[in-house]
């Protein structure tokens, strides 16, 4: 068919120029020109080049699932995990056989020990006696110690000679102040301390430091109904005179603050 359809118009195109050339030759001469008999067909053509590759088709439909396959061979063993709990105790096992016998002992160098432990038992004993004796013959733990006291203060006598303030240092360092006899029989004891001891005077906490001529205790309460001043006590003697020693007798006189003599501190039994 193709070469039918290229033959046709080269023969028409044939057919026009020769009539072309025939009017112009003989334009009087009339001629009918009919297309010639169909061609021999051709020989078959040569195979073409392969086409292009055609679109992807859509995706098919799900396939029927397959048959179960055999078993595989075990695979390797796992890494070894953490460790368990510590398990219950169990119960105890029935005793084992008895052991065969030990050598035979050393004898015993023991005598000088045992003569030690009596002498030492007898050493307790008497010094157990002794305490008790003590106990008994004293009238109270606060003697043995080798001070005063009362139902309610410790009284302790210094025998370091110091200055009024630095004895009322020395006794608060202590937890306590200088002597302050509040009624007689406070005063009777810190006298009788001082009668002991052989001693003629020592500070106590009484003075008028911080106004003249009003005498107040250590710690700055106010003396009230008790006061056991010397005949013609206080004086303020050279004007010079606030703080207060006790004599033997238990009396009271104003003195100078700056000399410095033996002293007795007080203690509450509450605070020891
Ligand atoms: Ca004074
Ligand atoms: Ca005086």
């Amino acid at each position: 068919m193709v070469g039918e359809n290229l033959l046709l118009p080269v023969i028409l195109m044939s057919v026009l120029t020769s009539y072309g050339q025939q009017l112009a030759e003989d334009s009087c001469t009339v001629q009918i020109l009919v297309p010639g008999l169909k061609g021999e067909p051709g020989e078959k053509g040569v195979k073409g080049a392969p086409g292009r590759p055609g679109r992807v088709g859509p995706a098919g439909e799900t396939g029927q699932p397959g048959l179960k396959g055999q078993k595989g061979i075990m695979g390797r063993y796992g890494k070894v995990g953490p460790s368990g709990m510590k398990g219950v105790k169990g119960d105890m096992g029935d005793p084992g056989p008895r052991g065969p016998n030990g050598d035979a002992g050393v004898p015993c160098e023991c005598t000088p020990m045992r003569k030690l432990i009596g002498e030492m038992d007898i050493l307790v004993a008497q010094l157990s006696s002794e305490l008790k004796f003590i106990k008994n013959a004293l009238p109270s733990p606060a003697a043995v110690a080798g001070i005063k006291e009362t139902d309610s203060k410790v009284y302790l006598l210094v025998k370091e000679e110091k200055r009024y303030a630095d004895a009322e240092l020395y006794c608060q360092t202590r937890g306590g102040h200088l002597a302050m006899p509040k009624d007689e029989t406070a005063n009777a004891a810190i006298a009788g301390y001082i009668t002991e001891a052989a001693l003629s005077r020592v500070y106590i906490g009484i003075h008028d430091q911080q106004r003249e001529g009003v005498f107040t205790y250590a710690d700055l309460s106010p003396m009230t109904t008790f006061s056991k001043w010397r005949k013609g006590e206080p004086n303020n003697a050279y004007d010079d005179e606030d703080c207060a020693e006790m004599v033997a007798s238990g009396e009271w006189t104003d003195v100078a603050c700056s000399p410095t003599m033996y002293f007795v501190c007080e203690f509450d039994k509450d605070s020891i």
